[in-house]
């Protein structure tokens, strides 16, 4: 494409405006990159857009995913306890906000809480969530940040002692090597405060399987809410239909795998780039590691960590970590 197309002195084809905003936007090239890779790959930080964002809350709400139900019944009952190691006048950034409702629990058992900034990559939702914390808690001072921090995180000097949280087991979300990195890098942010990290624990792969093949079809939405992405902001042509959700626990990897399958042998047409699919190839989407109380303080500790107190539910389905600067 020409600068002279570029500046509006010609219109773009359909073709080459498609080509523009994939080359122009990171989902855009990420996606074609892990599409063109083998294994096919594609991040699980592409899932929240705004509907992607809404189907996840859904399937905080389906009876087959029990971490949400787990942790926020963890927080009700030890957010006093939680609250004691923050200590008074705290300030509170959450990593992964979201519709920050788990961070409300440990607000009302704070002692004076000075600030929150709920950092996200979805920015509507996190705008919206943001006011609905300044209308609860008048007094509260509360900074929402639109970024990817497992790029960079730019943040104000800290307003009070400055701890985090880093609820839903998102943790788990990346290869342990890259967890072991965010959780050295979280140290570095919060200067000195501890880290309040939830973690979901190795169980029964039936209890596994169940919560990430919901029968309501809320998962399988939310996974193929990537490709409606791709189709809505970049143009592509994906039948959904052609698609089928896939996810399984990997038990050697203590990890559940979620793929996107084609039905068929099909080609999508993605940036002026044709992907070619035969039936049964996959695209893995996300992992969602699973760790004993153990290997996680194990991965905390290799990050410069020091674990310091930890929650656990009665059936030890997840785990909740207050960990402090090593
Ligand atoms: C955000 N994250 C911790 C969820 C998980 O369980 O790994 C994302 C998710 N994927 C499918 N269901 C929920």
């Amino acid at each position: 494409m020409s600068a002279a197309q570029l500046h509006g002195e010609a219109r773009p084809s359909v073709r080459d405006r498609n080509v523009l905003s994939i080359t122009s936007s990171a989902f855009g090239r990420e996606l074609l990159a892990g599409l063109s890779s083998q294994p096919r790959v594609v991040s699980p930080k592409w899932f929240y857009d705004e509907a992607g964002s809404m189907l996840f809350e859904q399937i905080t709400q389906v009876p087959e995913y029990y971490p949400t139900r787990t942790e926020l019944a963890l927080l009700e009952q030890h957010a006093p306890a939680m609250a004691a190691h923050m200590g008074a006048g705290a300030e509170i950034v959450e990593f992964g906000a979201g519709a920050s409702r788990k961070v409300r629990l440990l607000l009302s058992a704070l002692v004076a809480p000075r600030r929150v900034l709920p950092i996200d990559i979805s920015g509507d939702h996190l705008e919206k969530a943001a006011e609905r914390l300044r209308i609860d808690y008048p007094g509260l001072a509360v900074l929402p940040v639109v970024t990817d921090f497992t790029r960079a995180l730019d943040l104000p000097p800290p307003m009070g002692r400055r701890v985090g949280f880093f609820p839903g087991s998102s943790i788990g979300n990346f290869e342990p090597a890259q967890a072991q990195r965010l959780l050295r890098r979280m140290a570095g942010w919060l200067a000195g405060g501890g880290l309040l990290v939830g973690v979901d624990l190795v169980k029964d792969p039936a209890l596994l399987h169940a919560a990430y093949n919901d029968a309501q079809g809320v998962t399988a939405a939310f996974n193929l809410n990537l490709l409606a992405r791709a189709n809505r902001e970049l143009g592509a042509d994906f039948d959904l239909a052609q698609f089928s959700h896939s996810a399984f626990y990997n038990p050697p990897r203590s990890r559940i795998e979620m793929h996107i399958v084609s039905r068929r042998q099909q080609t999508v047409c993605l940036g002026g780039q044709r992907v070619e699919f035969d039936e049964g190839d996959s695209v893995q989407t996300e992992c969602s590691y699973k760790y004993t109380v153990e290997s996680f303080q194990r991965l905390a500790v290799a990050a410069g960590w020091m674990p310091h107190a930890v929650w656990v539910d009665e059936a030890r389905w997840f785990s909740l970590h207050w960990l402090q600067p090593g």
